[in-house]
């Protein structure tokens, strides 16, 4: 069976809303990172990154949340465009890419300036928080022409984004003026034509 390792920060989340979209059976191993399990040799042969989230499927592993996003999507067809879709896919790609090597990674280092690194922090939360709202700006100009990331159509991307959209106000350090900012746009339950749930339709 399909094992999924976790804990409950932004990157794994994303993985645990797909295998419920999917309906996929599998076996949900926890790893605390806060007792350093992530370095436990038996993890570090799944993930050599000693980070979560990472699944093994049979003999298949995989590690790296939006590689396991686009392998699974992939292996159901579901929730992402195929490789026949040319132009569809490269918006897919992109913006999976766009949010694991912006995103995340500039969201993930304005939460630890601002919430956990020691002082003097000034300079690195200036320029970690300033790339974070310039790649949350990006997103929030293309989803208010869009109802979801690949336009008409849920998929990954959408998965992807949640995983640290939800945790925004935190993230940004901008409480409930956040959603001002980066209001909520359309979502399955307010978009009443929008019944298609899966990219290749
Ligand atoms: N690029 C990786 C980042 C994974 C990552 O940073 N995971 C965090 C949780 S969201 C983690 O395992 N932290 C534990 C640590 O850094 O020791 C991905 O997208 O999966």
């Amino acid at each position: 069976m399909l094992k999924f390792f976790f804990n409950a920060a932004p990157n794994p989340m994303k993985i645990a809303l797909l295998l419920e979209e999917l309906g996929l059976a599998f076996e949900a191993v926890p790893v605390d990172t806060r007792k350093g399990e992530q370095f436990a040799p038996d993890f570090l042969a799944v993930n050599p990154n000693a980070k979560v989230p990472a699944i093994t499927d049979g003999d298949t592993t995989v590690f790296d949340s939006n590689a396991i996003l686009l392998y699974l999507a992939d292996r159901e067809q579901k929730f992402i465009p195929s490789v026949t879709q040319a132009k569809e896919r490269g918006a897919a790609l992109s913006w999976l890419m766009f949010i694991a090597s912006g995103i995340g990674p500039f969201s993930g280092q304005s939460v630890h300036f601002r919430h956990a690194a020691p002082e003097p922090k000034a300079y690195a939360l200036n320029r970690y928080d300033f790339e974070a709202h310039r790649h949350w700006t990006v997103l929030e100009k293309h989803l208010s022409q869009h109802t979801y990331m690949l336009g008409e159509h849920y998929s990954i991307v959408d998965m992807a984004l949640w995983g640290w959209a939800r945790l925004l106000p935190y993230v940004l350090g901008t409480g409930d003026a956040t959603w001002t900012q980066y209001p909520p746009h359309q979502t399955p339950a307010r978009c009443g034509q929008c019944t298609t749930r899966s990219a290749t339709g």
